[in-house]
């Protein structure tokens, strides 16, 4: 009697680990595009990649819709903020990697007519752990006072 008590309150605690901790998945979400307001200048892509159950790392980006891209990561050196190129990004199991304004960010040159009238272009990141993620991110026009917020 008080064994089957003791499997089914283990039971229970089983199902209750198991909703607060889903599976992990890795997944990039939020992506965006600040288109640049100037002809032959760079647009910046930034998204979130979510970890998923083991370490992985983010090894390339590619698209149908642009001509080329560069990771960037913007760093402070003697009190000056440059950009540095980066190849690989880690990302751990159920961690956060940001690209946002003020740090790590892809410069884009050359989206197509097709992506500018959908107001949309499709990115493909491959990591490698041999997983491929294809998102779509927004075109979003940038306004005057953004200026280079990314450096
Ligand atoms: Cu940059």
């Amino acid at each position: 009697m008080l064994r089957t008590l003791t499997l089914m309150i283990a039971g229970l605690a089983m199902t209750l680990l198991a909703a607060c901790q889903p599976p992990a998945q890795l997944l990039v979400e939020k992506a965006y595009v600040k288109l640049s307001p100037v002809e032959g200048s760079p647009s910046v892509l930034y998204f979130t990649i979510k970890g998923g159950p083991s370490d992985t790392v983010l090894r390339s980006i590619t698209s149908p819709n642009i001509l080329r891209l560069e990771m960037h990561e913007t760093v402070e050196e003697n009190g000056m903020s440059m950009m540095k190129p980066i190849t690989a990004v880690a990302v751990p199991t159920r961690g956060k990697v940001a690209f946002e304004p003020g740090g790590k960010h892809v410069m884009v040159w050359g989206f197509d007519n097709a992506s500018r009238k959908a107001g949309k272009a499709e990115f493909v990141f491959s990591f490698s752990n041999g997983e491929k993620i294809s998102v779509d991110a927004a075109l979003k026009e940038m306004k005057p006072e953004d200026g280079m917020a990314h450096h």
